[in-house]
C-alpha cells in the first residue's frame, strides 16, 4: 500500500513541478486516508554493506521537499541499536567526523546526505548487511514526523569525495 502511495504522489510530483503550491487542490481523500501528508520524495536511500565483523554502516539519501522548510532531526533503522546525524568538517588538512542534532530541509528544496557530506551513521548492527538486502527504516522530522524509507545496501556512488585516501580515517569503516 505504502508503494502504491509514493507512486502517487510520485506521479502528483511531476504532474505539478510546483507541488508546494499544487498539493493542497489534488484530489485529498485518497492520500489521508493512509498517510500522514509528506511533502517529500526520498530517492537513492542507500547503506553501505558492512565490512567483516564490523556492525556499523554509513547511509545516504536525496530528499526532495515539496513543502515548507522543515529539519531532519533523527533516522531509525530496523536491526540497528542507534542512528546518528554526522557530517564531515575539514580541520586543518584532517577531515572529521562530526555528530549534528539536525540538518535543514529547505522550503521547496533538497536535503543531501552523501559520502564526505552530511550522512547517516549506522551503529550496533544486529547482523551484516550485504549487498541487494533492503532495509526497513525511516527519517523523523520536527514537522512532518515520522517519514518512512526503504534503504538499499549498496555500495554508494563516492564521486563526491576529493582525496582518495581521507575515508578511511573516520570511525575506521572506511565512509
Ligand atoms: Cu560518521
Amino acid at each position: 500500500m505504502r508503494y502504491m502511495i509514493s507512486s502517487f504522489l510520485l506521479a502528483l510530483a511531476l504532474t505539478f513541478p510546483m507541488a508546494g503550491a499544487h498539493a493542497a487542490e489534488a484530489p485529498e481523500a485518497e492520500v489521508q486516508a493512509e498517510v500522514p501528508a509528506s511533502p517529500f520524495m526520498i530517492e537513492k536511500a542507500v547503506l553501505r554493506p558492512t565490512i567483516g565483523p564490523v556492525r556499523r554502516s554509513a547511509g545516504y539519501f536525496t530528499l526532495h521537499n515539496h513543502g515548507e522548510a522543515d529539519r531532519l532531526t533523527g533516522a531509525e533503522l530496523e536491526g540497528a541499536g542507534n542512528v546518528e546525524l554526522h557530517t564531515h568538517i575539514k580541520e586543518g588538512e584532517v577531515m572529521k567526523m562530526r555528530r549534528i542534532e539536525s540538518a535543514e530541509v529547505p522550503a521547496n528544496g533538497m536535503l543531501i546526505f552523501k559520502h564526505r557530506a552530511h550522512h547517516l551513521m549506522i551503529f550496533d548492527l544486529e547482523g551484516p548487511l550485504k549487498e541487494g538486502m533492503s532495509v526497513d527504516g525511516a527519517l523523523i522530522f520536527e514537522k512532518a514526523g515520522r517519514v518512512p524509507v526503504t534503504f538499499s545496501v549498496m555500495k554508494p556512488d563516492l564521486s563526491g569525495g576529493t582525496q582518495k585516501d581521507d575515508g578511511m580515517k573516520h570511525h575506521g569503516s572506511g565512509h
